[in-house]
């Protein structure tokens, strides 16, 4: 989907989102609600006075990969999806250690910094990350990211994708994180789903992809920014792919280890 339009949906279905209990079996698309335990470093992005006061205003994924850092999606903090620059939007928040949005649990930490990569293309996707400095250190346990050479980017890997996002493909967002397991797919399968369209193109030097053969589980809209994980190590964050579930077009995300760089330069350390 081109990210305008994606982005006017995106917006159109975060305002209608019905509570989660309406698919509450379902996912993520087809996935499990988590043990609030199991992922310390699962947080959203949040803004009240763009996305309401539903769901903690959440509006995309991140992953604390530092007690002061989070990595997400550079296309959660565009026009498209907020409506504004990211800098006009005076109540964006990291929300930690809450499971359930619509519960009070952890904390909503104030922003110090945004870094986007400055090559994000919104076209392609390619490039989709930032990182963001928090104003203050959370005690949340955060999550390593692996490093290129690690075995856990192979193709054939289980990897479990959390978020919040649309459970359906219809907007029907998740009060509680959500988890779904999808494969790791072969660059060669990426870039023939993905040779090059209006939702992007696939580039395996930022991008990784992973899906089921027969569609179902997947991430989907409001997953975007958060964490793919293999092993208990980061591999991929949400970033983008064809609807949501669908067989032969998988879930596209943002290649782990193409964020080291941007984290040793721009994290908190
Ligand atoms: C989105 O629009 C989006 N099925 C995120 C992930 C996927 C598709 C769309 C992957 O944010």
């Amino acid at each position: 989907m081109r990210p305008t339009i994606r982005a006017a949906l995106g917006a159109v279905a975060l305002i209608l989102a019905v509570p989660a209990s309406a698919a509450a079996d379902e996912s993520v698309v087809g996935g499990k609600p988590v043990r609030p335990s199991q992922s310390p470093w699962a947080v959203a992005l949040a803004s009240h006075q763009r996305f309401g006061e539903q769901r903690s205003g959440q509006f995309c994924g991140g992953v604390l990969v530092g007690h002061a850092t989070v990595v997400t999606a550079a296309h959660c903090l565009g026009r498209e999806v907020l409506g504004l620059p990211w800098q006009e939007v005076k109540d964006l928040r990291v929300v930690v250690g809450r499971n359930n949005l619509t519960a009070k649990e952890g904390q909503e930490v104030k922003i110090a910094k945004v870094w986007v990569h400055p090559h994000y293309n919104s076209w392609t996707n390619e490039d989709d990350m930032a990182v963001i400095t928090l104003q203050e250190r959370v005690p949340n346990q955060p999550i390593q990211i692996a490093g290129p050479n690690d075995g856990v980017y192979e193709a054939g890997n289980t990897a479990t994708v959390y978020g919040w996002g649309d459970m359906t493909g219809d907007g029907s967002y998740a009060s509680r994180l959500r988890s779904a397991r999808v494969n790791v797919l072969r660059d060669t399968v990426c870039a023939r789903a993905y040779p090059g369209s209006a939702d992007g193109t696939y580039n395996a030097a930022s991008m990784l992809c992973a899906g089921e053969p027969k569609g179902g589980r997947d991430a989907c809209q409001g997953d975007s920014g958060g964490p793919l994980v293999v092993r208990g190590q980061l591999v991929g964050l949400v970033s983008w792919g064809t609807g949501c579930g669908r067989a032969g077009s998988p879930g596209v995300y943002t290649r782990a280890s193409a964020l080291l760089p941007a984290v040793l330069t721009h994290g908190a350390g």
